[in-house]
């Protein structure tokens, strides 16, 4: 690992990077990028996956890291696509998940932050933004940004330009922030 990082962000998808970059260098926290592909067991429960994924990302990358683990609930679908979020949305996409959802639109996106090192075979934090799906899609945003809006809110992720200060990514990362702060103190 390259020095100039306090930890890295093992992951496949750039965008979520990018944007957990942002949100850790809010609280000093320095982190590089492992693009890689992770292993991901077949699971009901997003903090399982993100456990096993991050033990893989650390035999991967033999440094600190953490991955990350989302899901889109939407509650008239009894919270599907959840931990199947991925497959969805490379089989049907935000066209697909539309035309699934009528006049119940409420829904969640939840972050599971994994982290793994020599010490911690894995430690959990998790982030949850409640909202509701889009009649269509607006903007042009990643992922399901176009068709995702969070309570509180009229427009799409995609649309907004503070995504990274109230999303399901930051208050996961923002707990996971405060911990590790502790752990790098108690280490010095
Ligand atoms: P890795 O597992 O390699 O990290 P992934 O893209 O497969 O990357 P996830 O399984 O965590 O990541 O994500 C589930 C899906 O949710 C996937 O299609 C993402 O593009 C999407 N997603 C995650 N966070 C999002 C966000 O903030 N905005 C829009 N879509 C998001």
């Amino acid at each position: 690992m390259r020095q100039s990082y306090d930890l890295m962000f093992a992951s496949s998808n750039k965008n979520k990077y990018n944007e957990a970059k942002e949100i850790l260098t809010t609280f000093n926290i320095a982190l590089g990028f492992y693009k890689c592909e992770l292993e991901e067991i077949q699971s009901d429960s997003l903090k399982k996956i993100a456990s096993h994924k991050s033990q893989n990302a650390f035999s991967k990358c033999k440094c600190p890291v953490i991955i990350e683990d989302d899901g889109l609930f939407i509650d008239a679908l009894n919270g599907f696509p959840g931990p199947y979020s991925s497959y969805v949305f490379k089989t049907i996409g935000n066209k697909g998940i539309l035309r699934l959802v009528s006049s119940d639109l409420r829904a969640k996106f939840t972050s599971i932050i994994s982290f793994s090192d020599e010490k911690n075979s894995s430690k959990i934090f998790e982030g949850t933004i409640l909202g509701k799906i889009s009649q269509k899609a607006l903007g042009n945003g990643w992922g399901y940004d176009p068709i995702f809006i969070p309570e509180g809110e009229t427009k799409t992720f995609a649309q907004l330009e503070n995504k990274n200060v109230l999303s399901h990514r930051h208050k996961s990362l923002e707990k996971f922030a405060k911990w590790f702060g502790k752990q790098v103190s108690i280490d010095r």
